[in-house]
């Protein structure tokens, strides 16, 4: 994928949820180059359901007021096929939403018909090339999903996001370690974005040395760092009385930056297990991964999974298949 053309050609980005409030500060980072530079320019189209589409005029309306010469054409609709029209790159933020006393399966009946619609569709209609971010939750089984009705889009050119989770773990190292989040090396988001992630901090590095002990040492981690992180999103929720959605938008521009562009710096993507670290093939996995640049990634392998870190690794593994195995009973 040619992510950054020297030409005047636009790049056309679809983002669906486009009226929520994690678009709502994403679209202006997209709209002014914060994801491919200050040379490129963008197409958005935005996809939002009927009721939202009124909502998403006044969205429209500030975006041209943002009057930012990157951004050509807008569209805005409720028909998936406009929407995922000749797509380069896709943010499927839109997601039935989790309501109070919802279960899992609740919330995987309202998700995998929405998902598996817009596969096909994009399948259709989309560039051949296209590179596709799952953010609706659940997003690891929603990209599961998608890949299966889609199977004519390479399943590597999907994945899920779990680089917020990433990204809250390394701010954590550097304030506990008093440096800066350039100086944090080596945290490892790994398997499902909901309370089963397991943020690594085994490797990780603080200026050079082991963040480990500044943390509190392993029982410190294990009793109040990774249930800290772990449950990081519902505490903004009660803080702030609605969900992460800065922080959401800022973790999406770095998680397509990663991959679309390339990082010296490993990451963590969810992306479709290949076997590594004993996790089977089926399930979209948080695993580090080095990004190469034009959308090519490879799973960092090899490393050390501890004693400590296995029974982890493979409670967030169990949990994703046994949503897999909901949601392809549900599809089907
Ligand atoms: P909002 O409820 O503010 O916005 C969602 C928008 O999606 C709404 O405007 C709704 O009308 C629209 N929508 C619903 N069904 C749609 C469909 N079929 N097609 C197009 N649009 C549709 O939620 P927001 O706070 O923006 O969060 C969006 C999603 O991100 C949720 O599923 C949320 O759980 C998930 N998150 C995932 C994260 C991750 O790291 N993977 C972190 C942030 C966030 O919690």
């Amino acid at each position: 994928m040619t992510v950054i053309t020297k030409s005047d050609k636009p790049l056309t980005i679809t983002v669906t949820g486009a009226a929520g409030q994690i678009s709502y500060s994403l679209l202006p980072l997209l709209a002014t180059g914060k994801l491919f530079g200050r040379s490129q320019p963008v197409n958005l189209h935005l996809l939002e359901i009927p009721p939202a589409m009124s909502a998403l005029n006044g969205v429209v309306m500030e975006l041209q007021d943002l009057a930012s010469p990157l951004l050509r054409n807008i569209v805005q609709t409720s028909d998936p096929t406009v929407a995922f029209r000749d797509a380069d790159v896709i943010i499927l933020v839109g997601a039935f939403p989790r309501r109070k006393g919802m279960a899992r399966r609740d919330l995987l009946s309202k998700n995998v018909p929405i998902f598996t619609g817009h596969a096909q569709i994009m399948a259709d209609v989309a560039s051949s090339d296209v590179h596709i971010l799952v953010v609706g939750n659940p997003a690891n089984t929603n990209a599961m999903i998608l890949s299966r009705a889609a199977p004519s889009i390479p399943s590597r050119n999907i994945t899920a996001l779990t680089r917020l989770d990433h990204n809250r773990s390394c701010s954590l190292v550097a304030r506990k370690c008093h440096v800066t989040t350039s100086k944090v090396e080596g945290v490892v988001m790994w398997g499902n974005h909901s309370a089963t992630q397991y943020p690594d901090f085994t490797r990780a590095t603080a200026g050079g040395k082991p963040a480990i002990h500044a943390m509190g040492g392993e029982e410190t981690v294990a009793s109040e760092v990774i249930p800290f992180i772990q449950k990081r999103g519902a505490s903004v929720i009660e803080a702030r009385g609605a969900s992460s959605a800065m922080s959401a938008a800022q973790a999406i521009i770095d998680h397509l930056q990663s991959w679309l562009i390339g990082d010296d710096r490993i990451v963590s993507m969810a992306v479709p297990s290949d076997g590594s670290y004993g996790v089977k093939e089926g399930v979209w996995f948080s695993f580090p991964v080095r990004c190469l640049g034009s959308g090519e990634y490879e799973i960092v392998t090899g490393l050390e999974i501890s004693a400590f870190a296995k029974p982890y690794i493979d409670a967030t593994a169990d949990e994703l298949f046994a949503e897999r195995e909901e949601a392809i009973a549900i599809s089907q």
